[in-house]
């Protein structure tokens, strides 16, 4: 990458540039900043095309506004985070702001300003660079470093809602009076504006209201989780067509092989790929991916695209590295199969939350005691909770913008409520034997499965949206010998 600005003279050359965030570097000529202000054309975009959700985000902002009628509701985008000097790492907007605008720009602030009959939506930006101070190529946002931005004019014709500077907000906000909430951990320097107006339970309950606002998706927001799991789909394909050089290498080559995927088709990666080989699979976030792809064990992958507009699949597969289960793997996937198959028939409208997970949890259970891991009846298993030693974790959660979506959703509104159409969450069971697991004999250890789809409910049941990916023991076989020719 580039870095600064070209010294004028070779005396500066050897000396660091320390000061190009914060203004005019002092080696500019006149001649030259003179220079630099004209003879540029004006590259002023009119006629823009809304964006494709603009509808959808101003139906959520009107549910938002009616929910706090006379507040002002403040929703930061979030702000750059340095990794060092002057290297950032890579932004991502907070999903409550990209979710009410459909916009995913740095520092953007959307404010709802109470009115007599509801309120009126304002999207704080950072406008084009100016060009007469030199700012454009002179600071270190200046559009030259960082690329063009939408002007404020074009930003409204994009998103539908009347664009103000950001730059003006933090003192707006301070002169204010009224009530006013913010959504908090996004942006220090606009919750500093507010810190003696706000308090922490008001700014939770608009919190939770974002979050349970997104149980239920919409139509845009159904195609979006629809092209994540195809885009992940076609990732998780790409993965087995190089595990030959995964093997010559480690699970890093997994990770860097679904990233691509992820990258080419959508923003990023969901959530850190979990690229599980051996007994890597049993520890259930492995994401440090530096492990050894051996032929004979299996390979864990929970991975998913992230779409350019934020929504996010997640997805498992357990798959045997040379193409083959063995007998006690085959063994412990087809009973995680059939864990996932009770789990996934239990997702419908009506149904409570807890009931695909019961489902999953009774099948696991019957297993283990049938294999003699664990003395039954079952019930008395399930009653103590004693499969949770091989099952670990929950079957499933809601899937949307974040991958655990509306996490901050009261238990009433999410684990204790009624699943309805337009609810997507994941149904993942797995059993996970450890590898220093005394307690069970020694083919079991070191043998991880799960496997997680992503499920729509829909009006009479429910919609696997990442039935691309073959889930069968014999069907996940065929389909790797096919990819890999
Ligand atoms: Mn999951």
């Amino acid at each position: 990458m580039a870095d600064e600005l070209t010294p004028e003279t070779p005396d500066e050359a050897e000396e660091p540039i320390k000061q190009r965030k914060n203004g005019l570097y002092p080696g500019v000529s006149d001649e030259l900043a003179e220079n630099m202000k004209s003879g540029w054309a004006d590259t002023e975009l009119t006629g823009l095309t809304p964006i494709p959700q603009a509808a959808e985000t101003a139906a959520r902002r009107a549910a938002l506004s009616a929910r706090f009628p006379g507040e002002r509701l403040v929703i930061p985008a979030g702000n750059l985070k340095t990794r060092s000097n002057d290297t950032e790492y890579s932004f991502r907007a907070a999903t409550e702001y990209a979710y009410l605008t459909g916009d995913q720009t740095h520092d953007g602030v959307l404010v709802l300003e109470p009115t007599a009959d509801g309120h009126q939506a304002t999207i704080y930006l950072l406008p084009r660079s100016n060009r007469e101070n030199g700012e454009f190529w002179l600071d270190g946002m200046g559009e030259l470093w960082v690329g063009r931005r939408h002007s404020l004019a074009e930003a409204e014709q994009l998103l539908g809602i009347p664009a103000k500077d950001v730059r003006e907000l933090a003192d707006a906000l301070k002169e204010a009076t009224g009530p006013v909430r913010v959504v908090r951990g996004h942006d220090a320097g606009i919750e500093a504006a507010l810190t003696d107006k706000v308090t922490a339970e008001r700014d939770e309950e608009l919190r939770v209201f974002l979050s349970e606002a997104r149980l239920v998706k919409d139509a845009f927001e159904v195609a979006e989780l629809e092209k994540a799991c195809a885009a992940t789909a076609r990732g998780f394909e790409d993965v087995v067509k190089v595990l030959d050089k995964a093997e010559a290498t480690s699970e890093r080559y997994i990770e860097g092989t679904f990233f691509l995927r992820a990258r080419v088709e959508g923003n990023d990666v969901g959530y850190g790929s979990i690229c599980a080989a051996g007994p890597h699979a049993c520890t259930l976030h492995w994401v440090r991916n530096d492990g050894a792809v051996r032929p004979g064990d299996l390979l864990l992958l929970d991975a998913g695209v992230e779409t350019t507009e934020l929504y996010t699949a997640d997805v498992t597969r357990t798959l045997p590295i040379n193409g083959r289960y063995t007998d006690i793997q085959r063994k412990i996937y087809d009973a995680v199969y059939q864990a996932q198959e009770a789990g996934i028939a239990a997702v419908k409208p009506g149904a409570a939350y807890r009931d695909f997970h019961d489902a999953a949890q009774r099948v696991l259970a019957e297993k283990l005691v049938e294999w003699g891991l664990v003395e039954g009846p079952v019930d008395r298993v399930l009653e103590l909770g004693l499969q949770r030693r091989w099952t670990l974790h929950g079957t499933g959660h809601m899937l949307g913008m974040d991958v655990h979506d509306c996490a901050a959703a009261r238990t009433e509104a999410y684990v204790d409520a009624t699943l309805e159409p337009g609810m997507c969450l994941t149904v993942e069971p797995g059993l996970y034997f450890q590898a220093d697991d005394l307690t069970v004999p020694e083919e079991y250890r070191g043998i991880g499965v799960r496997i997680e789809d992503d499920i729509l409910v829909t009006e009479d049941g429910n919609r696997n949206l990442s039935d691309q990916l073959p889930r069968r023991s014999d069907e996940v076989e065929a389909w790797m010998a096919a990819l890999k020719g």
